[in-house]
């Protein structure tokens, strides 16, 4: 089986679009998808992308991805600020991991400027809305072509 990058998104992120398009913009999470895609066949790879509003899920996810995946791009939604299981996942995953963010969260409210995860990953990407995903895309190949 070809390895993908995995795109793992958390708890209401399925609501993408339907609400609050002044935070996250009125684009879906499948418009997000066909968006990775695309810009992941760019650079010659494939993607599985999913969305869980459960954190141990998430956790599997991830650890499907040390076998199957080539990296991880993550918006944990808040499950960022609440997760020591995920950052756990993230430090075993033996695959590159990126953090990514819609919205600016240190322009937010405190609770949400740490993260549980930041600390488990190569970098982080946020506050560009839908693009932010697409960057995490081309910062992630980036650190895959240098391997
Ligand atoms: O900015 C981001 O991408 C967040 O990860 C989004 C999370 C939030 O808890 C983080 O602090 C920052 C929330 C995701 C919920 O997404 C919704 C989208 C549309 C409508 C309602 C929720």
């Amino acid at each position: 089986m070809k390895k993908s990058i995995y795109i793992l998104n958390g708890p209401n992120l399925n609501l993408l679009g339907a609400r609050e398009p002044d935070i996250y913009g009125s684009e879906t999470l499948a418009d997000v998808e066909r968006r990775c895609a695309a810009r992941a066949k760019t650079h010659g790879f494939d993607i599985r992308f999913h969305q869980s509003n459960h954190e141990g899920q998430l956790v599997d996810w991830i650890h499907e991805a040390r076998s199957n995946g080539l990296g991880i791009i993550i918006n944990a939604g808040a499950f960022t600020h609440t997760s020591v299981a995920l950052h756990d996942a993230l430090k075993a995953a033996d695959v590159p991991a990126i953090e990514v963010h819609l919205s600016n969260v240190f322009k937010r409210e405190a609770f949400r400027h740490h993260s549980h995860i930041s600390g488990a990953v190569s970098g982080i990407i946020l506050g560009f809305g839908v693009t932010s995903y697409e960057l995490a895309v081309d910062g992630l190949v980036e650190i895959l072509k240098g391997k």
